[in-house]
């Protein structure tokens, strides 16, 4: 199978997040690329392929134009307002604010306004290479559906940072450019026939759903921790199911903790019948590793082992398959659970897991940066 990263991806680096009020480590870093792409670049079932330049118009297909303009200048706006490498909105357009108004317009008065209308949480970080780096994953995104359109059977893009939580025209959740979306899109354009959405990242992908939540000929189904207890809280219930003409073709599978593998397949035997019914021609899997027994900011119970026997049942769908990363952030083991994923897939033997730790961590390396001290 082949595989597609870049190295733009560093130049998205932040070393802060807010939870709750409280900063903490960034989550999403870029050691997470570094320990899948360490994991495929020695395995002979994994080739690597060339990442192309796709420009704007196929991520217009998905998101707001203003949105992409504004992310283009943001950091650079911000960064008067800003004493740290990172910025997020202190002031977000909550929807109760505007109720009854008439005026919904963007705002062009302040960058703290803007990064507020457009940023919908304290968890994405924007530094000065974000932009770029988002550019990068939509462009991996694109090279493996390129692939796939060509006549392989699959294909890997390495993408970072992810992009499921990013809607039409909202970013979060670590998420600025929807890459998955715009891969489905992609396919659709290229091959006329619906497409499918497989997301079994361990959260809801607020964002896909709801760029598609109004298509009949894009299905999304989603297998995510329960939003009654999971980020991002507000979407991901099993009565979303669609509007409109795609009335049907959104649908979600909430799990509780500690699912374990066999309740996980069990589940997902549901939503692949789902899929195979739609008459699909092409498949998207939104690849999140966070549903592992051993992530530190989650809470199902998935295994390697797991993985492989979920990559191998995806696979027997048979449709053209481009598969997107997106979370999991169990540094140690992301490696290897992904390798474990992709050769179930591609029906390869498990393979060695090399040496492992088993606490509920993020992973063996090095410290990351001190929080500035008067956070
Ligand atoms: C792509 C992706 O996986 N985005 C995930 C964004 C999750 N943001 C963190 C939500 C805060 C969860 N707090 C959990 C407390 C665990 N002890
Ligand atoms: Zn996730």
């Amino acid at each position: 199978m082949k595989w597609f990263c870049t190295q733009l991806h560093q130049l998205h680096d932040p070393s802060v997040e807010v939870w709750a009020g409280t900063p903490g480590p960034a989550t999403e870093v870029p050691a997470r690329v570094e320990m899948i792409a360490a994991a495929l670049d020695g395995d002979a079932a994994f080739t690597a392929g060339e990442v192309r330049e796709h420009g704007r118009d196929p991520i217009e297909q998905v998101h707001e134009p203003a949105l992409i303009r504004w992310l283009e200048s943001a950091w650079a706006e911000c960064r008067p307002h800003s004493a740290y490498p990172e910025i997020f909105p202190d002031t977000v357009r909550h929807a109760g604010m505007m109720e009854g108004l008439a005026d919904q317009a963007e705002p062009t008065s302040s960058p703290l306004a803007r990064l507020g209308y457009w940023c919908f949480d304290t968890m994405t970080p924007m530094v000065e290479g974000t932009y770029q780096a988002a550019r990068g994953a939509v462009d991996v995104a694109l090279s493996a559906t390129d692939a796939v359109l060509s006549g392989d059977r699959a294909a890997y893009a390495l993408c970072r940072p992810p992009g499921h939580h990013a809607a039409r025209s909202a970013i979060g959740g670590f998420c600025y450019f929807n890459n998955a979306a715009v891969a489905a899109s992609a396919m659709l354009e290229a091959s006329g026939g619906p497409v499918a959405i497989l997301d079994v990242d361990y959260h809801h992908g607020n964002g896909t759903q709801q760029i598609f939540y109004d298509r009949a000929e894009v299905l999304y189904v989603s297998l995510h921790g329960d939003p009654d207890r999971a980020f991002p809280y507000y979407t991901g219930r099993a009565a979303e199911t669609g509007t409109g003409k795609g009335s049907g073709a959104t649908r979600n599978f909430p799990l509780a903790a500690r699912c374990t593998d066999q309740e996980y397949l069990a589940v997902l035997e549901t939503a692949l019948d789902v899929i195979a019914a739609s008459g699909a021609a092409g498949l998207v899997v939104s690849l999140g590793l966070d549903t592992y027994e051993l992530d530190a900011i989650c809470d199902l119970g998935l295994t390697r082992d797991g993985f492989w026997r979920i990559g191998r049942r995806v696979e027997r769908l048979g449709l053209p398959t481009v598969i997107v990363q997106e979370g999991g952030y169990h540094l140690a083991h992301l490696g290897i659970n992904a390798r474990s994923w992709l050769r179930g897939f591609i029906g390869a033997e498990p393979g060695s897991a090399g040496p492992q730790r088993h606490e509920r961590s993020g992973g063996s390396l090095p410290p990351r940066h001190l929080l500035p001290q008067h956070l």
